[in-house]
């Protein structure tokens, strides 16, 4: 597991956006671009993570991470395809969470997904004019992000970046210092959620149920894709 920080500088040629899961559903996500005039030649998109397993374009991912101005993390699920890809051992059964399409690859196609997955970053630090934005998929268990450049990193805390939903769950509200906010993925909701300086975007576009939202991080002003709002799931705790 890759548990680094991946820093970038400030974009002064354009903007910045995070998307949510992506979950295999690159089409959606193209035309999601398209409503905010995506430029690939000055704009930059971060992915939170989740680009895999359940849509229906996931071998679509090394396309995508080959796009200059493309950047993500590695989600829950994104590990689990490359442990999988890879025949590492993984604590939870991939196939059991929409890791079908792996099978359908070549030997050579699957070890090349597992490789470049598993070189995914645990985070991303985005220098913007108003100050750094960190990503991570579920959560940062901690109070203060200069805590994410210990090296290494606890198992602990690498878990609680790819799974936890205790941040969501309990609704806490804390800042956390040295950042001026974080992205998160992981819970799907159907409208953006801010707790402190925690940004929750999974709005579900990775789903047929939901719909993509783009965070500018500039402005962090967000803007939804085509597709339906996800529901509200009172049983569902996390994707
Ligand atoms: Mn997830």
């Amino acid at each position: 597991m890759n548990s680094t920080v991946k820093r970038y500088p400030q974009n002064d040629k354009g903007r910045d956006f995070a998307v949510g899961d992506i979950h295999g559903c690159f089409s959606k996500l193209e035309l999601t671009l398209e409503t905010v005039a995506f430029s690939p030649s000055v704009d930059r998109l971060f992915s939170v993570g989740d680009l895999v397993d359940r849509g229906s374009e996931s071998h679509l991912v090394l396309d995508w991470l080959d796009k200059p101005w493309f950047h993500a993390i590695c989600g829950n699920h994104d590990y689990m395809a490359w442990c999988n890809a890879l025949y590492e051992p993984c604590p939870v059964d991939h196939l059991q969470h929409g890791g079908e399409w792996l099978e359908t690859l070549t030997e050579f196609d699957r070890k090349k997904v597992g490789e470049r997955l598993a070189a995914l970053p645990l985070a991303i630090e985005v220098a913007t004019p108003l100050g750094s934005i960190g990503l991570v998929h579920a959560d940062c268990p901690f109070d203060d992000w200069d805590n994410m450049y210990d090296a290494p990193l606890p198992d602990a805390v690498v878990n609680a970046c790819l799974w936890s939903v205790d941040r969501y769950q309990h609704q806490y509200a804390g800042f956390i210092q040295h950042l001026r906010a974080i992205v998160h993925g992981h819970m799907t909701i159907p409208e953006m959620l801010i707790l402190g300086n925690a940004y929750f975007i999974d709005t579900g576009g990775g789903d047929s149920a939901g719909r993509f939202t783009l965070l500018n991080l500039h402005t962090l002003d967000a803007t939804t894709g085509p597709g339906r709002t996800y529901p509200v799931l009172s049983n569902r705790r996390y994707r």
